[in-house]
């Protein structure tokens, strides 16, 4: 493609890509991965000739469309590029790419703007899932400055509330693809889960860490990074989700008891390098985990009161605050998250 493919380039929350109109890349899957990771530069650890950044957070592709369903504004592919691997995948969803959808979708006029605020309903097609962002629009215009500060980036932006809802067992079946809140595997608890992101949640004490050190020393620990890839494996096929050798999912949490008063200390692999901060639908997952009697998660978690939740969930970077809201079966029916957005570039990419 040496005309160049039009592409925005933004942060999502506490990640960043490049935003397509689907129209605008190749129909034929592999024609369009291929595009994709010529774009990112993979497969290079310093994707030194394209526009990734050397991280799995900041390889990754919003492809976005007018929908056609009922009440849906947009739908949403997400595509994670990997980095040293010739692998394009949609195994998973991201939410913190999700959140420069609603901006993107009103700058390139798939959603008409109102004066004030404009909600804009996602359908995820990854997971079949819907998301209602709230953007910012003064003048129908979208506003990216504002006051709201999340972990992991720095300065402020105008914020962008998300509400997911239905998010249970969105890629296994179930939250609990096992019916238990709890397994043993390589004689390790851990609890299975997928509440929009699957995750294996299990005690950092019991796989020799503390849960607290920083991202370049767990990335650094070869022995607990073989013995997490061991249990993975094991738990992809428990959790309905196959041979998960080339998938992005499950993601692995170490937990460990909250230590700036949030609910719970978490560091992620996602799933073979640690994640600076927490994923959103993974960070809803590692919550409804926490909420969960008998599972390790619950153990060490700190909740607070009352029928409706807000953990912080505690990472390297800080924490995010997850709100659940349950249903009276105790089950989780609606969750939301507050995210921002930052348009960085708006052009033509070239393949
Ligand atoms: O869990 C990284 C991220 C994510 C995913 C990952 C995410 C989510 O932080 O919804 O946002 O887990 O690969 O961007």
């Amino acid at each position: 493609m040496s005309e160049g493919v039009a592409c925005m380039w933004m942060r999502g929350g506490t990640s960043k890509g490049g935003y397509f109109l689907a129209d605008d890349l190749p129909a034929d899957t592999k024609a369009r991965d291929a595009l994709l990771l010529r774009i990112m530069g993979s497969p290079d650890p310093r994707q030194i000739d394209g526009m990734g950044g050397a991280d799995p957070l900041t390889s990754k592709v919003a492809v976005v469309r007018k929908s056609e369903r009922d009440g849906i504004d947009v739908d949403y592919l997400f595509l994670q590029v990997f980095v040293d691997q010739l692998v394009v995948s949609d195994s998973q969803n991201c939410g913190n790419i999700l959140a420069g959808v609603g901006p993107f979708a009103i700058e390139r006029g798939l959603v008409e703007a109102e004066d004030g605020r404009t909600d804009v309903t996602v359908f995820m097609e990854n997971t079949g899932q819907v998301a209602v962002l709230s953007v910012e629009t003064p003048g129908g215009v979208v506003r990216y400055d504002g006051d709201a500060q999340i972990d992991g980036v720095p300065g402020t932006a105008a914020p962008i509330p998300m509400a997911f809802r239905d998010t249970e067992g969105a890629s296994c079946g179930a939250l609990l693809p096992s019916g238990k809140a709890c397994d043993v595997i390589d004689g390790i608890e851990v609890i299975m889960i997928d509440n929009g992101m699957p995750v294996v949640v299990l005690a950092a004490s019991d796989m020799g860490v503390t849960g607290y050190e920083d991202r370049d020393t767990l990335d650094g620990n070869e022995l607990l990074k073989a013995k997490l890839e061991s249990i993975r494996l094991q738990a992809g096929e428990m959790m309905n989700l196959g041979d998960v050798s080339q998938k992005s999912v499950p993601k692995m949490t170490l937990v460990a008891p909250p230590r700036s008063g949030g609910s719970i200390s978490t560091r992620t692999f996602i799933p073979h390098r640690c994640h600076a901060s927490i994923g959103v639908l993974g960070a809803v997952s590692v919550a409804t985990a926490c909420a969960l009697e008998g599972s390790p998660a619950h153990k060490l978690a700190q909740l607070p009161d009352g029928p409706n939740k807000t953990l912080q969930i505690e990472h390297p970077t800080g924490a995010t605050a997850t709100v659940l809201e349950f249903a009276p079966n105790g089950s989780v029916v609606k969750s939301a998250l507050l995210r921002t957005a930052r348009k960085l570039f708006d052009g033509r990419v070239f393949g």
